[in-house]
């Protein structure tokens, strides 16, 4: 087996982790400063946001040079020392690798706009006219510049690169390269299944995104990662995992088929949607059969998954699917009992392993992410009220999972002025107060890690679904001669439930077996 697929990955956005300098902003040297925290955790992988060069249009996302570190993060010299040091505890790292678009402050860019004779032009898509495709963050997907229109299917500063142009494929490789031979381990690849565009001809129309037929799981996107895996990746032994934009089971399969050589593993965002909070605009109650019905449909359907329940794009998963308030510790643990023990590579965002909850904004003006301010603009031009449009938007805005890690109730994140707003209940959800209670969420996360660690049928063993009720979620992981039944109450309510073996494993200090309290997990071994 491999380390992704025996190890445990661990999410830093970098921008909210650690600040070393008092600047208000998280660092290379403060990711530096906690990897002893992380090895106490237990975790293998750190997946790296990115920490390239960035106007911070997206916060990274719009890279402005993939060579660069981004100078409020730090130095060349600091990110060589983190990969150094990581890799002496044992962790390895991935780094996210955004190759569908650049920032608009990337030299390529700035050299491509200067006309169409430019050898740069051609690392772009321009048109004369618009076409009436529309955008992830809502809006159309054409920028004027001069007498041309540039596409980007994200932010207008996130050009859409032409990875029809051979000598992109070329520079894309040759940043691979560079890093991998810097020691990292492989990459976390941005929307990898929208990479290659068919044609820029008008899509069907679509509530959201129109377009999206001519760039979704286009054929050639499945050959660049061939060719990337063959010229590049097949040269290490690297670990690549995608994220992706609306993908069927089988869509995700044909990413990581061991026949095509493409990427290991996937990202895909079912279970994400059982709230409706990534399609922003309508509120669904969360309905925890929906959440058992989408896990169990991938686990089923594919022989590895992407297990997580945050990152930094989703608001925190306690506030989603759990409590924040009465059992925000049990609810934190019965989420941890679950992605610990299905089938697959288990992500932990920072924070999750605390039970971090969202931001609870006052007011726009705290909220960072952009696309968060272009929704709002949208919301406001089709007249949707005010105040129905703010709660939309605290309800789902990305800087819900952004708020600054909570080390401590003062100054553990930064001794300076946070770049965003730090949650008020840090002075009793924090790592400091965590660290010294047994009981807590993190001791939790780190005993669950070690068991499943230590226990091959949570790691290879075979997923079976036994039931999946309005509130209990009942599933079996079996290796050889051993099978553990995991017993999850996903509710907030106490049901009657007869369990007649002692677990082995439980979010709860007693055990009652007649019934199970709010979001009551166990885990026995039958
Ligand atoms: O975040 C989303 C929902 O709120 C998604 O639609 C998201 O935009 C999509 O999954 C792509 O995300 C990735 O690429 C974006 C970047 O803003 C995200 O942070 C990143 O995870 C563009 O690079
Ligand atoms: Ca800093």
């Amino acid at each position: 087996m491999k380390l992704w697929q025996k190890g445990i990955v661990y999410q830093i956005y970098p921008r909210s982790f650690k600040d070393s300098n008092g600047d208000g902003i998280g660092d290379i040297p403060g990711i530096i400063s906690e990897l002893d925290y992380l090895k106490f955790l237990g975790i293998d992988i750190i997946w790296l946001s990115p920490v390239y060069l960035s106007p911070n249009n997206d916060f990274g996302y719009d890279v402005a040079d993939y060579y660069q570190i981004n100078p409020e993060f730090g130095t060349m010299h600091d990110m060589d020392l983190l990969i150094r040091r990581a890799n002496q505890l044992g962790i390895k790292i991935i780094m996210d690798l955004v190759i569908n678009h650049t920032s608009t402050e990337h030299w390529w860019f700035k050299e491509a706009k200067k006309g169409k004779d430019n050898p740069y032009r051609d690392y772009y898509h321009w048109r004369d006219k618009k076409n009436n495709w529309s955008g992830f963050f809502g809006g159309t997907t054409w920028e004027k510049v001069g007498d041309q229109y540039y596409l980007h299917l994200f932010d207008k500063t996130q050009a859409d690169l032409n990875l029809s142009n051979p000598k992109v494929i070329q520079e894309i490789k040759d940043i691979m390269t560079f890093w991998l031979d810097k020691g990292i381990y492989g990459f976390r690849c941005d929307v990898i299944n929208i990479i290659y565009k068919n044609s820029l001809k008008n899509g069907q129309r679509r509530l959201v995104l129109t377009g999206l037929e001519h760039y979704h799981s286009t054929k050639r996107n499945h050959e660049i990662l061939q060719e990337l895996r063959r010229d590049v990746l097949d040269n290490y032994d690297p670990f690549t995992v995608g994220e992706t934009v609306l993908v069927t089971p089988q869509q995700a399969y044909d990413l990581m088929d061991p026949e095509r050589k493409e990427l290991d593993l996937v990202i895909a965002f079912e279970h994400m949607d059982v709230d409706h909070i990534n399609n922003k605009w309508f509120k669904v109650k969360y309905k925890p059969q929906k959440m058992m019905e989408a896990l169990t449909k991938w686990q089923e359907a594919l022989p590895w998954n992407c297990l997580y329940f945050e990152n930094h794009d989703q608001p925190r998963s306690v506030s989603r699917f759990g409590s924040e308030t009465s059992y925000r510790e049990e609810s934190a643990k019965m989420l941890a009992t679950i992605l610990l023990t299905l089938r697959g590579t288990p992500f932990i965002y920072q924070g999750q392993e605390i039970g971090m909850t969202n931001g609870h904004f006052k007011s726009l003006d705290e909220i960072m992410d952009t696309e968060t301010h272009n929704i709002n603009k949208i919301g406001k031009k089709l007249l949707i009220p005010r105040p129905i449009l703010r709660k939309m938007l605290f309800r789902t805005t990305r800087d819900n999972a952004r708020t600054p890690m909570q080390w401590d109730d003062s100054t553990g994140f930064t001794t300076g002025q946070p770049w965003l707003k730090e949650n008020d209940n840090k002075s009793y959800i924090n790592v400091e107060l965590a660290s010294e209670d047994p009981n807590s969420i993190l001791h939790f996360y780190k005993r669950l890690i070690e068991f499943r660690k230590a226990t091959p049928a949570l790691i290879k063993g075979d997923f079976k679904v036994i039931s999946m009720t309005k509130d209990i979620y009942i599933y079996e992981r079996s290796y050889k001669d051993k099978t553990f039944r995991i017993i999850a109450n996903m509710s907030g309510k106490e049901k009657k439930f007869q369990v007649y073996k002692k677990p082995v494993f439980s979010n709860y200090l007693t055990f009652l077996g007649y019934s199970l309290r709010p979001y009551e997990a166990l885990i026995i071994e039958v």
